[in-house]
C-alpha cells in the first residue's frame, strides 16, 4: 500500500514511520510530507533516506492512505483535499474529532464502525485513548457512571519545541523560545491547551467529550484536570471510576489482564506499577495501583500510563490503517 505521512518531520510523524516499520505494515511506497520549509530534507524509513515532498505532490501520487499529524489548521485545510482525491485520511489532530459526520476511532473499541465511505477518520487525543482502552472493558461489565481523572502529561505531547525547552532549561539555558508560559523543568503546569469560558482547558474537555463519543455512551460523566509535568516518556493518569454495578477487585484485574492492548502492572509491594520511563517506546497501555475507593461504594481507583507518541498517537493511527487494510476499506467504493 502507498502511504503518505503528513507531518513526517515532526515528533509524532517520526514515530509513525517507526511504528509502520516495526509492525511490518505492507508499505509499497512511503511519501514523507511536511511544510514547504522542509521540502527536500530527508527522513529515514526502513534504513532508506526518503526526500520530503509538499502536499500537492503527495496528492498527485495518490496514496491509498494519508496519516496526518501536522496540527489542526493543516488538517482542516488539507484533509478534505486528500479525501476528495479518494485518499483515506487518518487524522491525529483535534480538527475533525467532534464532527458528527466523522468517526473517532480506537481500534480495540470501535473500528468495527468503519466503512469504505469514511474518507476522514479522526484519531482521538492521547490522554483520552489510554483512558478509554482501560475504561471500555470495565464499562461492558459494570457500566461506568462517572470518571474523575487527573493527568500528568509528558512534554512530548506539545511537540519538538517543547522537548527542546525542557532540556535547555535543564542545562541552565532559559533563553530559548518558550512553548509554555512558564518554566517546565522542576515545575508542574495545570494548563494544557487553551482555557475555555467554563474554566476548563480544551484538553480537559477533550477527555470529557471524546470519551462519550468513542464509547458510544453520552451518559458517562467525565471530569478532568490535565497537568503538564517535566517528563518525556508518556502520559500518566490517576483515574477514579464510579460504576452502576458492584464489582469484584480480582475480577477487575482479570478483565484488565485479558483486555486487548492493556498490560497489567500491579504489584505495589514489589514497587511494580506503570511509569513513563517503562512505558516509553511501547505500544500498549499499562495499568496498576488498582484498588477500591473506600470513600464511596462501587468506585475504583487506578493508575494508567502509556507512551503518548505511541498508543496516544502513532500506534493508534497505524492500527486504524491496519484495520482498513485487513478489511479492504480503502479506495473508491465499487458501484454495485
Ligand atoms: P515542518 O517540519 O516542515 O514544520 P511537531 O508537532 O513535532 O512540531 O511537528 C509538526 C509537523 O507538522 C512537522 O512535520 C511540520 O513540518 C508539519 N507541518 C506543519 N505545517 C504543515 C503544513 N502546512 N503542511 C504539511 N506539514 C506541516
Ligand atoms: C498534549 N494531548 O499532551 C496533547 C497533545 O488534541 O491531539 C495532543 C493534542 C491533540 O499536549
Amino acid at each position: 500500500m502507498k502511504i503518505a505521512v503528513v507531518g513526517a518531520t515532526g515528533l509524532v510523524g517520526g514515530e509513525i514511520l517507526k511504528v509502520l516499520e516495526e509492525r511490518n505494515f505492507p508499505v509499497t511506497e512511503l511519501l514523507a510530507v511536511a511544510s514547504e520549509r522542509s521540502v527536500g530534507k530527508e527522513v529515514t524509513f526502513k534504513g532508506k533516506q526518503i526526500k520530503v515532498i509538499g502536499f500537492e505532490e503527495a496528492i498527485a501520487a495518490k496514496p491509498e492512505i494519508a496519516i496526518f499529524s501536522a496540527g489542526g489548521g493543516t488538517s482542516l485545510e488539507l484533509a478534505p483535499r486528500f479525501a476528495e482525491a479518494g485518499i483515506t485520511v487518518i487524522d491525529n489532530s483535534s480538527a475533525w474529532r467532534m464532527d458528527p459526520t466523522k468517526k473517532l476511532v480506537v481500534p480495540e473499541i470501535n473500528a468495527g464502525e468503519l466503512t469504505r465511505e469514511d474518507k476522514i477518520i479522526a484519531n482521538p487525543n492521547c490522554s483520552t485513548i489510554q483512558m478509554v482502552v482501560v475504561l471500555n472493558p470495565l464499562h461492558k461489565k459494570y457500566k461506568v457512571k462517572r470518571v474523575v481523572v487527573s493527568t500528568y502529561q509528558s512534554v512530548t505531547g506539545t511537540g519538538k519545541a517543547a522537548v527542546d525547552q525542557l532540556f535547555s532549561e535543564r542545562a541552565g539555558d532559559h533563553s530559548k523560545g518558550k512553548v509554555y508560559p512558564h518554566q517546565i523543568d522542576l515545575n508542574v503546569l495545570p494548563h494544557i491547551d487553551v482555557f475555555l469560558d467554563n474554566g476548563y482547558t480544551k484538553e480537559e474537555m477533550k477527555m470529557t467529550n471524546e470519551t462519550k463519543k468513542i464509547m458510544g455512551d453520552d451518559s458517562i460523566a467525565v471530569t478532568a484536570t490535565t497537568v503538564r509535568i517535566p517528563t518525556i516518556g508518556g502520559h500518566s493518569e490517576a483515574v477514579n471510576i464510579e460504576f452502576e454495578n458492584e464489582f469484584d477487585l480480582d475480577e477487575v484485574r482479570q478483565i484488565l489482564s485479558e483486555a486487548e492492548g492493556v498490560i497489567l502492572q500491579d504489584d505495589p509491594k514489589k514497587a511494580l506499577y506503570p511509569m513513563p520511563l517503562t512505558a516509553h517506546g511501547k505500544d500498549e497501555t499499562f495499568v496498576g495501583r488498582i484498588r477500591r475507593d473506600e470513600s464511596q461504594p462501587k468506585t475504583l481507583n487506578l493508575w494508567i500510563v502509556a507512551d503518548n507518541l505511541r498508543k496516544g498517537a502513532a500506534t493508534n493511527t497505524v492500527q486504524i490503517a491496519e484495520f482498513l487494510a485487513k478489511h479492504d476499506l480503502v479506495g473508491v467504493a465499487q458501484a454495485v
